[in-house]
Formats: C-alpha cells, sequence, structure tokens
C-alpha cells in the first residue's frame, strides 16, 4: 500500500442460514464503507445466497462446514478482488457495520496490522452474551494476554487485517479456531494488533449455533483455548 494509492477494502461476511439477516447486514455494510463485500455461503439451506446477492454482495460457496472454512473462501474472493484489508462481520447482525470505520482506521491510518473488536471496551447489550460464553471469553484473553504478552480484554470474531499479513499466516484452523489462530500467529510475528471498543447483540433472526447451544459452546471452548496454548 502506497499513500497515494486508494486502498481497497474488503468485508467478508461468514454465513450458514442466515436469510432472515443477511439482506439487511449488506445493505447497511454497503451504505457505511465504499467496501467489497463478500458473503460465503456455507452450506445453507435457506435463502442466504439469493438474499445475499439481491444487497449486491459477491457471494461465494464453501461446502466444508466451519466458521474459518468460510473466512478462508471469503478471503481468496477478497484477494481475486484486489482487496489490501479484509474486515470480517458475523452474518447474524450481532455486531454493527456502522462500527466498521472505527475497526478500519487504525489500519488505514497503518497504526495496526490486525485491530480486534472488544465487546469488553465496547458494550455487550442484555442477552447478547451467555455467562458461559463471558466466562469462556473472558479466561482466554487472559490466558492469550499472560501467554503471548499482549494485553487483550477479548477475542470476538469481529476485526479487521491488512490481506497481506492474513495470507502470510498460513491458517491451518478452519473451524472454531480461526480467529485465536490469526491473533496468536500475528502476536508471535511481532505484527502490531490494536483494540478497538465495539457493541455486540443478539442475533437478529435464525436460530444461534454457537453460544446458545452445548455442543457449541464446549466446541469453541476446546478450539479456543487449545489453539491459544498450542503456539505458546
Ligand atoms: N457456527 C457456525 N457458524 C458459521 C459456520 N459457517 C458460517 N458461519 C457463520 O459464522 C458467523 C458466526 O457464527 P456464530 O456467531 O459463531 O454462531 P451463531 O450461530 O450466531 O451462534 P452465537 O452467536 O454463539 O449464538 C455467523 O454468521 C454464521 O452464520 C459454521 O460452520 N458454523
Ligand atoms: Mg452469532
Amino acid at each position: 500500500m502506497t499513500q497515494d494509492a486508494p486502498i481497497s477494502i474488503a468485508v467478508v461476511i461468514p454465513a450458514l442460514n442466515e436469510g432472515g439477516n443477511i439482506r439487511a447486514l449488506v445493505r447497511e455494510v454497503r451504505q457505511i464503507v465504499p467496501a467489497h463485500v463478500v458473503v460465503c455461503d456455507n452450506g445453507s439451506t435457506d435463502n442466504t445466497a439469493a438474499e445475499a446477492l439481491a444487497a449486491g454482495a459477491h457471494v461465494v460457496y464453501e461446502a466444508r462446514r466451519g466458521y474459518g472454512f468460510a473466512c478462508a473462501a471469503g478471503v481468496i474472493e477478497a484477494a481475486a478482488l484486489g482487496a489490501d484489508v479484509v474486515a470480517f462481520l458475523d452474518g447474524d447482525h450481532s455486531f454493527l457495520p456502522a462500527e466498521l470505520p472505527r475497526l478500519l482506521a487504525p489500519i488505514l491510518f497503518d497504526r495496526a496490522d490486525l485491530t480486534l473488536g472488544s465487546r469488553w471496551l465496547g458494550h455487550i447489550a442484555p442477552g447478547a452474551m451467555p455467562p458461559q460464553q463471558r466466562f469462556g471469553n473472558w479466561l482466554a484473553a487472559r490466558l492469550m494476554s499472560a501467554l503471548y504478552g499482549i494485553p487483550l480484554t477479548d477475542l470476538g470474531p469481529y476485526r479487521a487485517i491488512r490481506l497481506s499479513l492474513l495470507l502470510s499466516l498460513d491458517m491451518q484452523e478452519m473451524t472454531f479456531g480461526y480467529p485465536t489462530e490469526m491473533m496468536v500467529k500475528v502476536a508471535r510475528r511481532g505484527a502490531r494488533l490494536a483494540e478497538v471498543p465495539v457493541s455486540f447483540h443478539p442475533r437478529r433472526s435464525g436460530r444461534s449455533k454457537v453460544s446458545g447451544t452445548l455442543r457449541g459452546t464446549v466446541l469453541a471452548a476446546r478450539y479456543i483455548l487449545g489453539v491459544t496454548l498450542q503456539y505458546a
């Protein structure tokens, strides 16, 4: 990136059965930032892809189930579109596109290479985060801070990163561990991480697949803690 060249941004949205959320979400993103919006349909059985297309998103498909697989497929499309910076946004409308500028600014002003949206520094709406998820997140963030020497408050998925850095990380975790792997590898690389406050809301429509289910909670905790320890 040079100072003169316009910086190209892609917002990658992994989506599994988010037909009730995706159209409004993509529209909101497009109103707020001049970015490519890439929706990765992770084998949805509803109208997620059609809704995303109707809202003007680039839609890619990934049949292998997993948050990381969906993100990785979106990243390949972002690279094909010539993006310099990629932001990740959940497809359930639990994060606000209006906060994208805040997430992108430290990278665009060359003060960070990875920005992490922290819900603890921002706002957690009532009902958005069940107690076990609060505890797991707090624990994992403390562990990561201690092991990697980076003062973090949250391990949230709403984040932005320079694409060249992301592509150099050789990402391996293709399910729940993808966000954690990204953080630990960036930290080990000595690249600059910055937290920014974001707000977190209950998903707008559809069913919770992670924190609202026992299986999702256990798997997410296992992967997040496992990956944090694995790269220490
Ligand atoms: N859980 C899960 N989410 C996926 C998958 N593929 C894509 N996604 C999307 O990834 C985003 C993040 O999912 P989560 O927020 O972790 O899952 P959720 O079902 O909203 O569950 P909670 O937010 O924990 O209640 C959502 O937009 C999902 O639609 C997958 O294989 N599993
Ligand atoms: Mg969610």
